[in-house]
């Protein structure tokens, strides 16, 4: 009797020849299905370039999956068909006559829910691209007081053995980040990551979204991302010989004109699939070995691998669907329209922004210190803030979008994954970038005309939330600071900060 065939489920960032699910197939018998679908293109705005990038990467790694002997059932965007991924397995499976689907589980609560109520049987298998299961992190998690990300990084060096010298640390330390935070430096000699021009296949693709996603924010031009695993294996080795040397003394810096500094651009192609995060880290230890990159970049770019990104899936799995409703400091205030490209003064989150609209990209300084600090600064609604990230950056997917904003960026989670609120007032970002040099505001102004926005509202968010934080060791001198102050200066410094409030509210130019 003939076997019957399984349908195999391969999602737009599941683009891995070593996906779990391909692992449990079976060439012969099974087919693959993947497939372009409305729901998953607009459950969020996402931005073009995203899109984009996802569609003509799918579509090639489809090519890829065929030229490997696999039968692959794929639905273009414009092809008849369901709009969920759900609906294609359905119609897939009667036209296969298929008994059950093969997945690897999806890095979104909502599509695993999907898959759990769709009328087909599907078999989800963990995706083993991630260094550490779920169980492990709930066993490093189970019964600790704190969930500190440090900790957690070092179990991970031991695991791979990634700079390590027998059982201890390379050079004798496990954290090299003290010597990077140096400050924008005057030029910076990289010219950014490895562009890729558009081939036909991509040139449709681009034709395709340009039509239908024209309403999403995000521009299209200047699109040069790898969408195959050889294109994005050179942008790896590109970033490895030209940017990693100075990864880690320029990580935190921002540049009015380098979008880029040396930043490596590769989440969008770990997080698709393209790129396996242990062969990137691998890599990088390579060039520490050969003596080509300093221990500080190497072990801080690994850090961010091994440590953060594995660090915030564990966080996402083991908070559940609930975690994205958090709204510890319960703020409400709608997310200003400068965040979708209308004029703001400021010149930091002009900056950080135009970059998000260009490229669907912004580093993490950017991310976390001018859009996500303002947003937590001004008080707005945690879950707005969600949404625009998850939809605005080609890397984004809730499972590792959600843990950065909700938790790290806007400590709606109340603290799991850092300490205290990553807020600060505008000489932070003076001292690491150079946008105060030409912004309308003056950041040594603290009230009055001109003053910078993020002074006001850095003691209007202390002020506010003073009960929760005053007693945090690591704000103490912050309240003692804002109480040196006299009363007068305090009474301006709020009713300035809810002026400005009041006046981005109602629309006005801020
Ligand atoms: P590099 O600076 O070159 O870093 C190297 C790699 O380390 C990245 O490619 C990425 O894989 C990993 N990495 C670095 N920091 C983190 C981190 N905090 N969490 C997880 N991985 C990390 N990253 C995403 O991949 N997707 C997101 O949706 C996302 N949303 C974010 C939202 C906010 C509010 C913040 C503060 C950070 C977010 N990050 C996200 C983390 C980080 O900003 C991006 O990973 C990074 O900017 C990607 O650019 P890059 O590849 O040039 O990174
Ligand atoms: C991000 C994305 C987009 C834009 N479109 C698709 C799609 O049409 N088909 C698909 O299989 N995957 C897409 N993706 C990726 C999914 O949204 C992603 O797999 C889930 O969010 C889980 O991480």
């Amino acid at each position: 009797m003939s076997q019957k065939k399984r349908l195999i489920l391969v999602l737009g960032d599941q683009l891995s020849m070593d996906l779990s699910a391909l692992k449990e197939g079976d060439k012969e018998h099974d087919v693959v299905v993947m497939a372009e679908v409305g729901d998953e293109a607009t459950y969020v705005k996402h931005h073009p370039k995203k899109i984009a990038f996802v569609f003509a990467a799918m579509r090639k790694f489809a090519k890829a999956l065929e030229a490997d002997g696999w039968q692959v059932a794929y639905k273009r965007f414009e092809d008849e068909g369901s709009d969920s991924i759900c609906g294609e397995l359905m119609r897939r499976a009667k036209e296969f006559n298929a008994h059950e689907v093969i997945a690897t589980e999806p890095g979104e609560f909502r599509l695993i829910s999907a898959l759990e109520n769709c009328p087909v049987s599907v078999h989800m298998f963990n995706d083993d691209r991630f260094l550490a299961s779920h169980t492990e992190f709930q066993d490093w998690a189970e019964g600790r007081k704190s969930l500190r990300m440090e900790y957690f990084y070092r179990d991970m060096r031991r695991k791979t053995g990634l700079l390590m010298d027998g059982d201890d640390p390379v050079e004798g330390k496990w954290n090299f980040d003290h010597d990077n935070r140096k400050p924008a430096p005057d030029d910076v000699s990289h010219d950014g990551p490895l562009r890729f021009e558009p081939d036909e296949d991509v040139q449709e693709v681009l034709d395709l979204v340009g039509d239908r996603f024209a309403n999403h924010f995000g521009d299209l031009d200047g699109f040069f991302f790898a969408t195959t695993r050889e294109q994005a294996l050179d942008a790896m080795k590109d970033f490895m010989t030209n940017a990693l040397p100075k990864f880690g003394d320029f990580q935190d810096a921002m540049l009015t004109d380098q979008k880029w500094l040396y930043h490596s651009i590769l989440s969008p192609y770990i997080n698709a699939g393209l790129l396996n995060p242990l062969e990137v880290c691998e890599a990088a230890a390579k060039e520490y070995e050969n003596g080509n990159a300093p221990i500080n970049a190497v072990e801080g770019f690994i850090r961010q691998i091994i440590g953060w990104r594995e660090y915030v899936r564990g966080i996402y799995f083991l908070q559940g669907p609930d975690y994205m409703q958090s709204n510890t400091l319960e703020h409400g205030r709608k997310l200003p329209a400068f965040y979708w490209g209308a004029e703001t003064k400021m010149k930091c989150v002009e900056c950080a922004v135009k970059v998000t609209q260009e490229e669907a990209y912004a580093h993490h300084i950017q991310r976390l210190m001018i859009t996500g600090n303002f947003a937590l600064l001004a008080g707005v609604d945690p879950a707005e803030v969600h949404e625009w990230y998850l939809g605005v950056y080609a890397d984004a997917y809730e499972w590792v979008e959600a843990p950065n904003t909700i938790g790290m960026s806007q400590f709606a989670d109340g603290g799991l994954l850092g300490s205290k609120p990553y807020v600060s007032s505008g000489s932070y970002i003076n001292r690491m970038s150079d946008h105060c040099k030409s912004c309308e505001y003056k950041v040594s102004k603290k009230t009055g005309e001109g003053a910078c926005p993020f002074n006001l509202l850095y003691w209007h968010f202390l002020d506010r939330h003073r009960e929760r934080f005053e007693k945090n060791p690591r704000m103490g001198n912050m309240y003692r600071t804002w109480d040196r102050m006299d009363e007068e200066h305090r009474d301006t410094v709020l009713s300035e900060a809810d002026s400005l409030l009041r006046r981005m509210d109602q629309g006005g130019v801020i």
